[in-house]
């Protein structure tokens, strides 16, 4: 739908490296409307809460730690299918098997440092966007919604 919302995060190794414009830029020109946005240093808790279903791997330990290990920016981004297509925006969890003209694919080579996160299902990306936005997200009505959308 194109109320759909979707979570995506640049991790901390995107922040170092200055690609927080680069990733926002990406969704703004797609057309989607960015409804919340902030920089927040997480705590561990709060990232094992984000990562919960991951907690029985064996690389949890080195995620929560690389999380925790600087500032991330969060957004929430809504439009036409933005779960589906925010993951294609994305690219592959692997780097390496990520087309060029993705995030993944232009910008890094490690799945344990693969600069972004976006939501994986809407059912998820609400869970989400209520972890990291609980005090809620803006309504706005963007000018180019009548140019983007029909
Ligand atoms: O949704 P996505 O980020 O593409 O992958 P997930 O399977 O949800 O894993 C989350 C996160 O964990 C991934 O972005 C990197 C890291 N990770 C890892 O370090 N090693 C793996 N074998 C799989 C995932
Ligand atoms: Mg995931």
């Amino acid at each position: 739908s194109v109320q759909e919302r979707t979570y995506i995060m640049v991790k901390p190794d995107g922040v170092q490296r200055g690609l927080v414009g680069k990733i926002i830029t990406r969704f703004e020109e797609r057309g989607y409307k960015l409804i919340a946005l902030k920089l927040v240093q997480a705590t561990p808790e709060h990232l094992e809460k984000h990562y919960a279903d991951l907690s029985a791997r064996p690389f949890f330990p080195g995620l929560i730690k690389y999380m925790a290990s600087g500032p991330v920016v969060g957004m929430v981004w809504q439009g036409l299918d933005a779960v589906k297509t925010g993951r294609a925006i994305l690219g592959t969890t692997n780097p390496l098997q990520s087309p060029i003209g993705t995030i993944r694919g232009d910008f890094c080579l490690a799945t344990g440092r693969n600069i972004c996160h976006g939501s994986d299902t809407v059912e998820n990306a609400e869970k989400e966007i209520t972890l990291w936005f609980p005090e809620g997200v803006a309504q706005w009505t963007s000018a180019l919604e009548t140019w983007v959308f029909e």
